[in-house]
């Protein structure tokens, strides 16, 4: 662990600062974010890929004393700058992927097809840039991270892990089981994220969903056809065992015990209550209190399992000015995220 550097972390943080106000350069972190401001196929709300700046800010008001973990910024937190490679991608694709999504899809028009071919082949770009900075982050010994943007953006963080780890689990936090096949026309939709990463990354157990509440019966059926390889916790299911009486703490158990040793964690800020996430694209009522979440964090960490990184998807702050709530709660949870990530790996110590 390196040494901690002269700063006050009672004091206020400087604007121009880093991620939570602190001061350290990526050489020195042990854990680095890699920020994909990235929402080609949104379907319904866009704006996600303004929120790794808008985190960025939000989490300079962050007080970095925390109840669960001492000293999580310890450790050495950095935050990239965005690829500006990526914005250009995502406009262009944004802009060819608008024309399909008016007309409702791109089944027929052959132009509408050229369209979704071109987004495609923009959504393989953009995996291939996240594989790589993923790579490059485990190949230094550090832990990644990924702020998206929506939910299409973790795949190449995926395949990386998958490469320097071999095998690991899932634990996905969503409203939706993102299993559609190619929504829309497009193969790399952020409605089709984990049916992708669960077709072509063999190094995936396992995955254990969380929250979800909003799908289609495709969906639903393909999570049962994986059998063992899938736990599905749906948003109903954990509310009637809470309504019955069975302690949070209980079922939390049971959601983290299905995972192997090694875990990713993947959080659509969606699988929150939607209170705590006004603007993000597709809002579904119900969902976890930012406690319960913060709850399963902690047990992947007090069971011994080690977070080999995780991103964080589909925060979506409003216009400039028009608030920061959405980014306010999108940089707590990245707090939390780290902090226990870092005790997972022994690099924060569990309070
Ligand atoms: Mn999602």
């Amino acid at each position: 662990m390196p040494a901690e550097p002269a700063f006050d972390p009672n004091s206020a943080s400087a604007p121009d600062s880093g991620v939570f106000g602190l001061p350290y350069i990526e050489k020195d972190a042990a854990l680095v974010y890699v920020p994909a401001p990235w929402e080609a196929t949104v379907s319904y709300g866009g704006g996600t890929a303004g929120a790794p700046a808008a985190v960025l800010r939000a989490s300079r008001q962050v007080d970095l004393y925390d109840r669960d973990v001492e000293k999580p910024y310890a450790a050495g937190l950095f935050l990239r700058r965005a690829d500006p490679e990526i914005r250009a991608l995502n406009a262009r694709a944004r802009a060819a992927a608008r024309k399909v999504i008016a007309a409702g899809g791109a089944d027929g028009r052959k132009s509408l097809q050229k369209h979704a071919a071109l987004v495609n082949a923009l959504g393989a770009e953009l995996n291939a840039r996240v594989r790589k900075s993923v790579g490059s982050i485990l190949a230094a010994g550090k832990i990644p991270a990924v702020l998206g943007g929506d939910h299409s953006v973790p795949y190449g963080a995926f395949a990386a892990a998958a490469e320097k780890h071999g095998s690991f689990g899932l634990l996905h936090f969503d409203a939706h089981h993102d299993m559609r096949a190619a929504y829309e026309g497009f193969r790399w939709s952020h409605a089709s994220i984990m049916r992708n990463a669960l077709d072509d990354i063999p190094g995936i157990a396992k995955i254990v969903q969380v929250g979800i509440r909003d799908f289609c019966e495709e969906e639903a059926d393909y999570a049962a056809s994986l059998g063992g390889r899938a736990a599905v916790f749906y948003d109903e299911a954990l509310r009637r065992r809470m309504f019955a009486g069975e302690p949070w703490d209980e079922i939390v158990r049971d959601v983290v015990s299905g995972l192997p040793e090694k875990v990713w964690i993947t959080f659509d800020i969606d699988g929150l209550d939607p209170s705590l996430c006004p603007h993000t694209g597709t809002p579904v009522p119900g969902g976890l209190s930012f406690s319960e979440a913060n709850r399963i964090l902690r047990e992947i960490a007090v069971s011994k399992r080690q977070i080999i990184g995780f991103d964080l998807v589909e925060v979506s702050p409003p216009p400039r000015g028009q608030g920061d709530w959405d980014a306010n709660v999108g940089a707590r949870l990245l707090y939390k995220l780290t902090a226990w990530t870092l005790a997972s790996r022994g690099l924060a110590k569990i309070r």
